[in-house]
């Protein structure tokens, strides 16, 4: 008898509690991007990962944050709420020790969708320094829902995600695998440009510029083993343009360097990266520019 199993399994949580840290290291590979700031995330990704008895489908999603007029607020929320229909597994990832009225949200927003499989992941367990503070944590929030599984891990370090796959795989239904055995990702690669280019843009970039910076590809060719690629930096005032070029050119330049460097690796080939800075007004409040830099798909 067949026993293989394949599922969906929706990463959910507020901004910043490690959501794709925790994507990239159960995958054993980067590809969503992480910062330090929250709201990093801006849309729905699938990563794949297939062993010899189960194909895992996991979704990672932008932290869920305050109800929110902006139209990119609305997207990014939107994309969490979708996430958790038509799937097996939902991981609510949040931070030890920690519990604010953000993750009272996802928890609001759980208790419309009853899910069956829900496991607490409570994460950056590598900053608790005593583990009586842990146990008391859990089990405070134990009584926030009817968590099917509690498991304490470190996305960072690698603790805890073995036993966290195993859960995962025991609570898959049985089921051929959807993807190819070396599939990771489901987008291509322009998207990945674009993610990555955004990610060193907010590494330099302090205070509210990252959340006014959107990417897109132009162009994407490959010449004799070389990719060139064309991007568009769009931002929403001419002085953010300014302070995204740098002194000199200095901070798009570094960046530039950076996420080519990166894209070398991911894309496993020589990388040509040409970038320009656009501005267009208010953006992230024009459901028409965010179809238009394709946040709608
Ligand atoms: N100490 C520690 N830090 C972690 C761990 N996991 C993630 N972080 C850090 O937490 C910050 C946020 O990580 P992300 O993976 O971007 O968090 P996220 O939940 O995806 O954030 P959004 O996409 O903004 O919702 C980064 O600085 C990570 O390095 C962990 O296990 N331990
Ligand atoms: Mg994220």
């Amino acid at each position: 008898m067949n026993t293989f199993k394949t599922g969906y399994v929706s990463i959910i949580g507020r901004p910043n509690v490690g959501k794709s840290t925790l994507l990239n290291h159960l995958l054993e590979q980067k590809i969503s991007i992480v910062t330090r700031k929250p709201q990093t995330t801006r849309w729905n990704l699938q990563g794949i990962k297939t062993t010899a008895i189960a194909q895992i489908i996991f979704i990672d999603t932008p932290g869920l944050q305050k109800q929110s007029k902006l139209a990119l607020n609305r997207h990014m929320n939107k994309e969490v709420s979708n996430s958790i229909e038509h799937i097996d597994i939902i991981l609510f990832v949040v931070a030890a020790l920690k519990w604010n009225e953000l993750d009272e949200n996802v928890i609001a927003l759980l208790k419309k969708k009853s899910p069956k499989n829900l496991f607490l992941v409570i994460n950056k367990i590598d900053k608790v320094l005593h583990k009586n503070e842990l146990l008391s944590y859990i089990k405070t929030v134990s009584n926030r829902f009817k968590f099917h599984e509690i498991i304490p891990v470190s996305a960072i370090k690698g603790t805890g995600l073995s036993n966290l796959e195993r859960l995962i795989t025991i609570n898959l239904p049985i089921a051929p695998p959807l993807f190819p055995k070396s599939q990771v990702a489901t987008r291509n690669e322009r998207f990945f440009v674009a993610e990555f280019i955004r990610e060193q843009l907010i590494l330099r970039l302090n205070d509210e510029l990252p959340y006014r910076i959107s990417v897109t590809i132009e162009a994407f060719t490959v010449k004799r083993n070389i990719v060139h690629i064309h991007a568009c930096i769009w931002v929403e005032k001419k002085g953010q343009k300014r302070i995204i070029i740098g002194k000199e050119g200095r901070v798009l330049k570094a960046a530039g360097t950076a996420a080519r460097q990166a894209l070398e690796v991911f894309l496993d080939k020589k990388v040509n990266l040409k970038t320009w800075v656009k501005v267009e007004a208010k953006w992230a409040n024009s459901e028409q520019a965010l179809k238009k830099f394709g946040y709608f798909e």
